[in-house]
């Protein structure tokens, strides 16, 4: 039997409002999750530029916490439409089955990148796929669904998507929509947005905790990095004039520089600090370098997926980029990456290498 909807507050217009929005956020969305993964998988032609400083950890904010906060809106939109999905006879034509798999992929596709992201930033893998392959190709079937059913819905979009909604419940229903999206960003932008800290009662990352107040996602421990810095040597590798194997004494005898940049993870969590450290551009200097080099860094980690990262010249060749000694004035925590670890501007978290073994110039 089919069920009968009666609430008032679903309307054709309350629809397309709420589709605006999800189709700004879903823009949103989509572009900074493409720029985050060409920028962690460039190809080999593309420069991304340094600066500015806090690039990647605005478009990641956005991304994260845009995401948890569409949770409220993509709800509310299945509940307006709902009735839809009782609609009779269930196929008309052959274009209505069509139109009708293509909004079952946008759903399923939506519920999908929503879900995966959010368990994702909590830690959590109960699914047998690798999480960045799968919201990375599900994004494009679910932009390219979206963009087909906009086409689909164009008249209803015109006609309500930016009039007054008629109807005071229907009005107080969208504000309270709304509202329930603006809660949500703002108990959770405090992992990014370092005023709002202590309001991130939502968020997985708390900005605050962790050794020497910023937080880790992969310990030393967890590496499987040990050993002090008496038997330590940082090497400068490959394309080189002079290749050399400094010691920890060796790098504090360096040039120290001070900057300040934030660590920002894709997890969508930032914190700015104080780093001090050798230039890497320096360093490449004294190992005598060309200027169109590209530079490997390696970890002491043995095993893992970030344990190496590479540095393209707009990164190495800045004068924030690091290979950082210490964290806001005090020695790296083994956490943080001790004895060496790479600190650059806007570049993501991910590629922030810890505990550097070697530096590799080809
Ligand atoms: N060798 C190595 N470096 C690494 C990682 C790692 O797993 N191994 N994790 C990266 C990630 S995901 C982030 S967000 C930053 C975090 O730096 P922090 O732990 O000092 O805050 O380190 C990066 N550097
Ligand atoms: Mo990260």
């Amino acid at each position: 039997m089919i069920p009968r909807f009666t609430s008032k507050l679903r309307s054709e217009q309350v629809a397309a409002k709420l589709g605006l929005w999800l189709g700004v956020s879903f823009t949103v969305a989509f572009a900074t999750g493409l720029f985050s993964h060409f920028l962690q998988h460039p190809p080999a032609w593309l420069l991304w530029p340094s600066r500015p400083v806090n690039l990647y950890r605005v478009t990641q904010g956005l991304h994260v916490i845009g995401g948890i906060a569409t949770v409220p809106l993509l709800l509310a939109k299945l509940w307006a439409v709902y009735p839809k999905l009782w609609q009779w006879p269930p196929l008309r034509s052959p274009g209505h089955a069509l139109e009708r798999g293509f909004v079952l992929l946008l759903v399923g596709g939506a519920l999908f990148q929503l879900v995966t992201g959010l368990l994702n930033i909590a830690y959590i893998y109960p699914w047998p796929f690798g999480f960045l392959q799968a919201h990375y190709w599900t994004a494009y079937i679910v932009y390219g669904a979206l963009i087909i059913h906009v086409a689909n819905e164009w008249a209803k979009i015109r006609k309500g998507a930016w009039s007054r909604v008629e109807g005071a419940e229907r009005r107080r229903f969208l504000r309270t929509v709304a509202a329930a999206c603006g809660l949500t960003a703002l108990v959770t932008v405090g992992e990014t947005l370092t005023p709002l800290e202590r309001l991130a009662v939502l968020a997985p990352r708390d900005p605050r905790i962790g050794p020497q107040g910023v937080p880790v996602n992969r310990s030393a421990a967890a590496a499987g990095v040990t050993g002090g810095p008496a038997d330590y040597r940082l090497l400068v590798t490959g394309a080189v004039r002079t290749p050399l194997s400094l010691g920890y004494a060796d790098l504090l005898r360096l040039p120290q520089h001070t900057v300040r940049l934030p660590i920002a993870c894709v997890e969508g969590w930032s914190v700015t600090c104080e780093w001090t450290g050798v230039r890497l551009r320096d360093l490449l200097a004294l190992a005598g370098t060309g200027p169109d080099v590209l530079v490997t860094l390696e970890s002491l980690e043995r095993v893992g997926y970030y344990r190496s990262s590479e540095v393209r010249r707009p990164h190495w060749n800045d004068p924030l980029t690091l290979l950082a000694l210490k964290i806001n004035g005090r020695t790296l925590d083994a956490d943080h990456g001790y004895p060496v670890r790479l600190i650059a501007p806007n570049r993501p978290g991910v590629q922030q290498t810890k505990w550097v073994r070697e530096v590799r110039v080809s």
